[in-house]
């Protein structure tokens, strides 16, 4: 064998390993969390009662009395419409806390709700799994009411409450942390990496969400808008700690990112994050409850929608209303599979691990047994194995030649594609760019419902 070949042939030996270790790919549990799709948000405090968005740590625990509050009820509602998780903020930046922790008196205990006796948390995690669906809480770094806030002794605190709500409150599928803090007056430098190290110690099941992971990333704004390029990963360098990376770049991640860690989309079903009656007409529709699901979940992304509360405990009968509405259009739309005749099985039977292997510029064309309308087509890729699609066409045949229906960037998990109605028996997709090999889990033909 000439010199040449033979170092050819060693480097690409070489080559191989390599590149299936230098790929990021998810953890088993990003992986599960991906798949939920749609999960919610319940944001309550004493903000409801003062009609503020932020606290001060200042509002008296008597003005807490949601007579009404069920959690039942309102876990029910998010069950029927889809949603797979509920995050309650156990504290928010004020410091009250919806438990009765042990290491403050700034809580539900001194409130006159349930005469001091309550749990709120606990009912929350209750309902959550007799409706089973996931719990995960919310624990504000940023506390205005405790006094040791900015300085250490804070962080054994924070770290103390944390280790109430990982112990006390069965399996916890998400902890969401975030960065926010009152610069100007008291800079705090929160103990992050403790934080984490705590929730992998008691709870290996649950995703961390904060600014920049370490499991799940913010989306970078709080309008529901993931990319339209969407990669799940990402570049974290030691000074890129929470509160400090690019909203842009967290937007659209980073093809060559080394860390898989992807993004939720929060976003609330009103302007503010907590109730406020006066915005009783600002709540979104259904119509547009579902375009937040095209820009989120159908940009490879998880929706995390925000539906707060009123001061009664309950959420408001129009939050309700839209909510179910919004799951019946989305219903309607994904209904019927129109690629289930003809396309290859591993296409359209709903799993992952079964997939067809895209090379690059070799189209593959899927055949139907006869002509289908659609406007909705949804891809997804096997991301067990990394996320490959860079740029892909997607053509119809129209009786005569190729036509074009749409040149996208990014799949991932899953991309969801709004067309112009369109009849045809045959369709292909080319993959133009690629990292390696695309691996197309899934594809759907779609009619979108009316109501849409
Ligand atoms: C932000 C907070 O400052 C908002 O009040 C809200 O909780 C949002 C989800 O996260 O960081």
């Amino acid at each position: 064998m000439n010199k040449q070949l033979y170092m050819i042939l060693l480097l690409f030996v070489i080559s191989i390993p390599l590149r299936a270790q230098d790929e990021p790919v998810p953890s088993e549990i990003q992986l599960k969390w991906q798949k939920l799709e749609t999960t919610a948000f319940i944001h309550f405090t004493v903000n409801t009662f003062t009609g503020k968005e932020w606290g001060d740590g200042t509002e008296s625990p008597e003005i807490f009395n949601p007579v009404n509050f069920d959690a039942g009820k309102m876990i029910k509602v998010l069950k029927e419409t889809g949603f797979k998780m509920a995050i309650i903020t156990a504290k928010h930046h004020d410091g009250f806390c919806l438990w009765p922790t042990a290491y403050t008196d700034h809580s539900v205990k001194s409130s006159p709700w349930k005469n001091g006796k309550g749990d709120m948390v606990k009912e929350i995690e209750q309902a959550c799994r007799e409706y089973g669906i996931g719990f995960g809480f919310y624990l504000s770094p940023w506390d205005q009411n405790h006094p040791t806030y900015g300085t250490s002794a804070y962080n054994a605190f924070y770290k103390n409450q944390l280790r109430e709500l990982l112990t006390n409150y069965g399996d916890v599928a998400e902890v969401w942390f975030d960065g926010a803090k009152d610069k100007k007056a008291i800079d705090m430098e929160y103990d992050f990496d403790g934080y984490w190290d705590l929730v992998r110690e008691l709870q290996p099941g649950a995703v961390m969400f904060s600014d920049v992971g370490p499991d799940v990333r913010w989306v970078g704004n709080e309008k529901g808008i993931a990319g339209e390029t969407m990669w799940s990963t990402i570049d974290v360098k030691p000074e890129n700690a929470p509160g400090k990376m690019s909203p842009e770049y967290l937007n659209v991640g980073d093809p060559n990112g080394k860390l898989w860690i992807p993004t939720e989309t929060d976003v609330s079903i009103r302007p503010g994050w907590f109730y406020h009656e006066e915005e009783d007409d600002k709540v979104r529709s259904a119509q547009n409850l579902v375009d937040l699901y095209y820009t989120s979940v159908g940009r490879n992304s998880v929706l995390l929608l925000n539906i707060p509360p009123n001061k009664e405990g309950l959420f408001a009968e129009q939050d309700v209303a839209n909510l179910y509405e919004y799951r019946s259009i989305l219903d309607e739309t994904f209904r019927n599979n129109l690629a289930k005749a003809g396309a290859d099985k591993t296409l359209t039977d709903g799993h992952l691990e079964s997939y067809t292997t895209l090379h690059t510029n070799k189209p593959f064309v899927v055949k139907l047994k006869k002509k289908a309308t659609f406007n909705r087509i949804a891809l997804q890729e096997n991301i067990a194995d990394g996320q490959k699609n860079e740029e892909a066409l997607l053509e119809y045949w129209d009786g005569t030649a190729w036509t074009v229906l749409s040149e996208l960037t990014t799949i991932g998990y899953k991309r969801l594609l709004r067309v112009p109605l369109t009849t045809t028996d045959k369709i292909r997709i080319t993959v133009k760019k690629s990292k390696s090999p695309v691996q197309l889990a899934e594809l759907g033909l779609y009619k979108a419902s009316s109501r849409e």
